[in-house]
């Protein structure tokens, strides 16, 4: 007895030892909420979005997330963040601050506002961790949902480590695809698509996923009841709900401010996750938000007396507090004690987090001053520098701004003096040094990025057949997917049949179907699955059935994978190929080829344009050896086609950034890339008949252009250009034209004016004269170049019209 007993005493020792350490971590953040929206209102940061009303559920949330797991969260979750260990007071006030060193703001290095959270997956040379030896966050953003088709492949990834045998270096991710990935998002945020989207891609897959709906019944100034149909989320996907004979959800239902509820809820929801790889729905509501939403406006706005009376009641973290005093885990002097502690560490934490913000920046001012005093004193117009240096002077926490922009405008007036070289290599120097800070990881900075692949040529039999080009492509994936065991592919109709152009013919046969898999109709989430996946290690490859419904997925590839290195200034990556196929076909939905939409909205994705299958297979051969995300777009006219079957099929490799000269010439260059160029070919035959000797080059990557500037040199002997695609006016043929014009100086060679030829403004019509008529023609590009030359010789081409 007195052994239980003892036990028993034990064990409520420890329960409270626990319960006490987790409600310091409560108090923590909520003052860190209440100090950091103190901060923003006495200028010090710029904008504060906080954890405050959501700690409760997060403590228990921390409690059943594991080593190896992942969360895919928003920008309430610092309590969470906080009680994993990842988070800092002082790193908590660096990200408010927008300190650009990864070693104070590890969570972007100021590149993100505060509250959007990250843990680091790589090393700094972009090498990976070990992911099953930390819990890790994937790196937030700020558009509602959009970490939600992310957290399907971070759930996904565990499906398939747990399934697919032979996948290398799989220690490193996981261990027998037991891991979670746990997702947050805010009621609200559930109206967008992409919540439901990926709620239903999750139950038909049966991922360990645990989503949590913070339901504090607003949506900014938004009720519930302008959200959500019955103003309840897990009401309405009760049709999820999983039963004895069909697969779904498991849907739990827990109020925010309970404490040993929640800590129940999550550690069933864990267990169901880790071991049966079942999703799971925790809607937790009656949750607050003591401050509102954020610091630009306030809550009694739009929350009535009687709804802010509630919150105050039913703050989770008092009624936690309330809960500890009724058991008798501590008393109310005790834990207003505690609360006075965190108060004076979190404060402590703050002033550490500030003097490490603005010291260097400080001593920048102070070297700074020196030298300009010294320019000043040097200079015949003293009196108009002087003041500027007093304002920068006058400056106690000066920002890199003030220091650059008054180092510039004293470097315009010194023009000409003494001392003006040494101020303009010191701005030079300090550009160069602080730039980075803002600017770098876009791409991958590892030794495995595209610049490290080198051209391996397809080598050909003496007698090689020539077959339809989708056979190349088939073949290759075949070579693909018994050299690269992580790799995996998922699309529309990527199954069974193969995809719609057999490129995929008898792989899911010979891979089984969790590697070559058919996937619903739902874009963005094929890419978020794609992107969790390549999260966690493995190498998978999107396929979206057409170009033209990229733009279902265009925004998650801009908001996130595309940003995803550079958000986290290279400490998270996802090695996604995205592929499809485009350009021209039949009709408006599937001749689309919106390349200047697509490169300007996805910088940090390369963009590859490949004009036939051989040269497509060599691109994802080269992915493949690579860290980089990528897009690459099919010709869909070229399945069809004649090409001939490499013999090193899954070793020729495409260089990425490179242009290729597909046929010499000395006249004119014509640049272009895809499918067109079949066409300017044609052209360029008929136009050798009236003498026109043109050269023509496949700028093959959009996304990197041309790093070599191989197209100048052409420039430079034919002094004329000419850009063609099948884009609108003013799309990628603009940008190419800056490239080659612009960067590459080429403007300097031309004897005509720099041209481009596109489809026309609107959607391409359907049939053959619609094509005729929308894209551009062999009659077209001929005359285009015809035209040119008439201009420089019209003796020599006499004028068509
Ligand atoms: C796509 C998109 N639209 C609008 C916004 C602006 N916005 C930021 S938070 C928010 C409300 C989110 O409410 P909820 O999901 O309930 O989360 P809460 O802040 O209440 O925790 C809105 C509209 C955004 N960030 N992204
Ligand atoms: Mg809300």
């Amino acid at each position: 007895m007195t052994k239980t007993q003892s036990q028993k005493e034990i064990s409520f020792e420890d329960f409270k030892t626990e319960v006490l350490s987790d409600y310091k971590i409560a108090i923590t953040s909520r003052e860190c909420s209440l100090l950091g929206r103190r901060e923003v209102l006495t200028g010090k940061a710029k904008f504060g979005i906080f954890g405050d009303g959501k700690e409760v559920p997060q403590l228990a949330m921390a409690k059943a997330f594991k080593n190896g797991d992942f969360r895919s969260g928003y920008y309430r979750d610092q309590t969470f963040m906080m009680a994993i260990g990842k988070l800092s007071i002082q790193q908590f006030f660096a990200g408010l601050f927008g300190h650009s060193d990864l070693e104070h703001d590890p969570m972007s290095a100021g590149r993100q506002m505060g509250g959007h959270f990250a843990t680091h997956s790589l090393n700094e040379d972009g090498s990976w961790k070990n992911l099953t030896l930390q819990k890790n966050s994937s790196a937030d953003i700020s558009p509602t949902a959009a970490q939600m088709p992310r957290l399907l492949g971070l759930a996904q990834a565990s499906k398939i480590y747990r399934n697919v045998s032979g996948i290398h270096n799989k220690t490193n991710f996981s261990i027998n695809g037991n891991e979670i990935a746990w997702g947050t998002i805010g009621n609200a945020s559930t109206s967008e698509g992409l919540f439901f989207e990926t709620i239903n891609a999750a139950g038909v897959l049966q991922v360990p996923m645990v989503m949590s709906v913070w339901d504090d019944d607003y949506g900014i100034s938004v009720h519930a009841k302008h959200q959500t149909t019955k103003e309840n989320i897990s009401e309405i996907l009760k049709g999820f709900q999983r039963d004895e004979n069909v697969n779904g959800f498991e849907i739990i239902r827990v109020k925010g401010w309970d404490y040993p509820g929640l800590i129940d809820a999550y550690q069933k929801a864990a267990v169901i996750a880790r071991e049966e790889h079942v999703p799971v729905l925790i809607h937790v509501n009656e949750l607050t938000q003591p401050q509102g939403h954020s610091t630009s406006g306030s809550h009694e706005r739009y929350k009535n007396a009687d709804r802010l009376k509630w919150e105050g009641e039913f703050d989770c973290v008092r009624q936690m507090k309330l809960w500890m005093i009724a058991l008798d885990i501590a008393s109310a002097e005790e834990l207003d004690e505690m609360e006075a502690a965190a108060k004076k560490e979190v404060l402590q934490g703050k002033k550490m987090a500030w003097e490490a913000f603005v010291n260097p920046t400080k001593s920048e001012q102070t070297e700074v001053l020196v030298l300009l005093n010294e320019v000043a004193d040097a200079s015949a117009i003293k009196t108009f520098i002087t003041p500027l240096i007093n304002d920068l002077k006058g400056i106690k926490e000066p920002i890199r701004k003030d220091i650059l922009s008054t180092a510039r405008k004293v470097l315009r007036l010194t023009i000409g003096e003494s001392k003006h070289k040494l101020l303009s290599d010191w701005i030079l120097n300090y550009t160069e040094k602080i730039q980075p800070k803002f600017s770098s990881h876009l791409f991958s900075d590892s030794n495995q990025n595209v610049a490290s692949v080198n051209e391996v040529l397809p080598s050909y039999d003496e007698n090689a057949d020539e077959v339809d080009a989708r056979l190349v492509l088939r073949d290759n994936f075949d070579a693909i997917f018994s050299k690269y065991p992580q790799t995996l592919i998922f699309g529309e109709d990527a199954g069974a049949i193969g995809d719609v152009n057999q490129g995929l013919e008898g792989m899911q046969e010979k891979y089984g179907d969790l590697r070559v898999a058919d996937a619903g109709i739902r874009e963005a989430t094929i890419v978020g699955q794609g992107i969790g996946m390549a999260m966690r290690g493995l190498r998978p490859i999107a396929e979206i059935q057409y170009l033209d419904y990229l733009l279902y997925a265009i925004q998650i590839m801009s908001d996130d994978l595309a940003t995803l290195q550079y958000r986290t200034r290279g400490r998270q990556k996802a090695p996604l190929i995205i592929r499809t196929r485009g350009h021209r076909l039949e009709g408006i939905w599937h001749s689309g080829s919106p390349m200047g939409m697509i490169i300007n909205a996805i910088r940090g994705i390369h963009v590859l344009v490949p004009r036939n299958m051989t040269k497509a297979a060599g691109f994802y051969n080269t992915l493949l050896e690579t860290d980089e995300p990528a897009l690459v777009i099919e010709c869909l006219n070229g399945y069809r086609l004649k090409e001939k079957m490499p013999t090193n099929l899954g070793d020729f490799k495409t260089p990425i950034g490179d242009v290729e000269t597909i046929k010499e010439g000395t006249d004119i260059t014509v640049v272009s890339y895809g499918s067109t160029l079949r066409l300017i070919e044609q052209a360029a035959k008929e136009l050798q008949a009236v003498n026109i000797n043109v050269e023509i080059i496949d700028a093959q990557s959009l996304l990197p252009f041309d790093l070599n500037h191989d197209i100048v040199k052409s420039v430079a002997k034919t002094n004329r250009l000419l850009v063609v695609d099948e884009d609108v006016p003013g799309g990628a043929s603009a940008y190419i034209l800056q490239k080659i014009v612009d960067e590459q100086n080429a403007y300097r060679h031309l004897d005509s004016k720099p041209q481009t030829l596109t489809a026309k403004a609107h959607r391409p019509s359907y049939g053959t004269d619609g094509d005729y008529f929308s894209k551009p023609s062999i009659e077209d590009i001929f005359e285009k170049i015809y035209a040119i030359m008439h201009e420089a010789n019209p003796k020599s081409y006499p004028s068509l019209y």
